[in-house]
């Protein structure tokens, strides 16, 4: 793909019309040809020139207006920026970026401080949640076993494996830092109810047990770490400016299946060209993109991948993304994390897809590129965004998870308060000294994808978003009976938290 420097030119003139028409301001050729030229010289950005306009309530921007801007901003651009960043509402903090974990060698040393930095994260959360009196270690229960048989005790443990027993009986196989000891529990009818949340290998628990004898309690309940009721949903300013984010994943560029008709049908309504009025409307508020990953097809992922590929160069791929995202207005800030398909570090916490592979988005002035996972605050709402390859692993073990529905298994892992609690199978961990994808910070918005199925819900005020993909059944997905839901894009209105999913299909 050569882009000669006149088509550049071409596009860039293009996108600045368009961004103040957008702005609701118009401008004269002349003063084009001087924006184009500060820009180009880093005089000034668009930015600056639209908020100036709206301010001093010109309508056209003049080679005059331009001028004296210019000459302003020359003279006094101390002030100029500070009045004028002021005036903008809208922000965006990284919070967590996760993509510099230490990581350790696969020895016994590595997992036991992961798994102890796990179990003591997890406890802490418990016990700030319920108020827990009498929790006693495993060590205590077994030397009150001893004397009290039938006492009532509580603990909290971690589940090193969950075997399934006569009957209805799940064993635990439980575990805290002072030993181990077997729990019963029985499920009842609850085993194949879609409705009940049990309990998964690695995940950390508040159990209430009777005491038995040494090697086991019987298990009468368990509380998750869960959630707090009461999760602070954020209040509305008055004044508040409506911002629209725009949530999308699984892009799947380069794949024989990718949509490339559907994704451009997208880009067209962020460029107001698409849609009805009330679409449109929304269009013009946006001012974020997140991308959860799997932004191309990649290269060598499974097994005889190139056969179902049309880009079979992973630096083609991320060239051509780059190229259809160029689309997208200067003044929307695209925050992208990777998947299992991009090119990065596959362990868990992923770092950002590497530059080396990538360098047309880095170079990108509204792309920001993160690990996965992230946790961003745009405009006080906070954004937990992963790609979700854990969600397969629920999947596989929760024989009454259905996978058409993401949001219930999003929802357990809001729950279990860990973005990849089973160790050991899909979903790769390094074992870092310290668990960071234990979610001790409760976001206002959790955002996965990975599944291809689009699925929206509440829990307890966090709101959930599965955001589907733009590529179609791929001939693996039809053997396995997985149905993606392509060309469905979540949009939330940060200011009020009201989701609409828009069709470009
Ligand atoms: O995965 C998209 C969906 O398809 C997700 O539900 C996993 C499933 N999938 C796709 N390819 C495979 C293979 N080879 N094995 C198991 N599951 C698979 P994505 O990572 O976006 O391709
Ligand atoms: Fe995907
Ligand atoms: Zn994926």
């Amino acid at each position: 793909m050569i882009i000669t420097e006149e088509a550049k030119k071409v596009k860039q003139r293009r996108k600045i019309i368009e961004t103040i028409i957008r702005s609701g301001l118009q401008i004269t050729p002349s003063a084009l040809k001087i924006i184009e030229e500060a820009i180009n010289n880093k005089n000034i950005t668009l930015t600056k020139v639209i908020l100036y306009h709206k301010h001093e309530k010109i309508k056209i921007i003049t080679k005059n207006s331009i001028t004296t801007l210019l000459k302003n901003k020359i003279e006094d651009d101390g002030a100029f920026s500070k009045n004028y960043t002021i005036k903008k509402q809208s922000f965006l903090k990284i919070l967590r970026d996760y993509s510099n974990c230490k990581y350790k060698s696969h020895s016994i040393d590595g997992f036991h401080s992961y798994f102890t930095s796990r179990f003591n994260k997890i406890k802490k959360i418990i016990n700030e949640r319920i108020n827990v009196r009498n929790v006693y270690t495993i060590e205590e229960i077994k030397k009150i076993s001893k004397n009290e048989k039938n006492k009532e005790v509580k603990f909290i443990a971690m589940i090193s494996e969950v075997e399934y027993g006569k009957k209805e009986n799940m064993i635990l196989n439980l575990e805290d830092l002072t030993g181990n000891i077997k729990g019963i529990f029985n499920m009842g009818n609850s085993f194949m109810s879609e409705d009940s949340f049990l309990p998964i290998n690695d995940s950390v628990l508040l159990v209430t047990g009777i005491t038995v004898n040494e090697k086991i309690v019987k298990i009468v309940n368990f509380d998750f770490p869960d959630v707090p009721t009461d999760t602070t949903i954020r209040e509305e300013k008055e004044d508040e400016e409506e911002v629209y984010t725009v949530f999308i994943s699984d892009i799947h560029v380069g794949s024989k299946e990718f949509l490339e008709d559907s994704f451009k049908k997208f880009l067209r309504w962020v460029n107001l060209k698409f849609g009805n009025e009330e679409m449109k409307n929304i269009a013009e508020k946006v001012r974020y993109i997140l991308i959860g990953g799997d932004l191309v097809d990649g290269i060598g992922v499974y097994p005889h991948q190139d056969e179902d590929l049309v880009i079979r160069d992973i630096f083609e791929q991320y060239e051509y993304f780059a190229h259809l995202i160029s689309e997208i207005p200067d003044n929307i800030k695209i925050v992208v994390i990777p998947g299992n398909h991009d090119a990065t570090t596959q362990a868990l916490p992923q770092r950002k897809i590497l530059e080396k592979y990538a360098k047309p988005l880095y170079k990108m002035k509204n792309v920001i590129m993160l690990g996965n996972p992230t946790i961003l605050e745009i405009n006080r709402v906070k954004i937990l965004m992963a790609h979700g390859r854990s969600l397969e692993d629920i999947i596989n073990v929760i024989p009454s998870s259905r996978s058409n529905r993401p949001e219930r298994l999003m929802m357990y892992l809001l729950k279990v308060r860990h973005i990849a609690p089973i160790w050991g199978g899909k979903t790769p961990i390094a074992p870092c000294e310290e668990d960071n994808l234990v979610m001790d910070v409760v976001p206002n918005i959790f955002h996965m994808g990975h599944l291809h199925i689009n699925g929206i819900g509440k829990y307890r005020n966090v709101l959930i978003i599965n955001s589907g993909c733009f590529q179609a059944q791929t001939s693996y997905q039809k053997m396995s009976g997985i149905n993606p839901t392509p060309g469905l894009v979540p949009v939330v209105n940060l200011k009020n938290m009201d989701v609409r999913v828009m069709r470009f299909y």
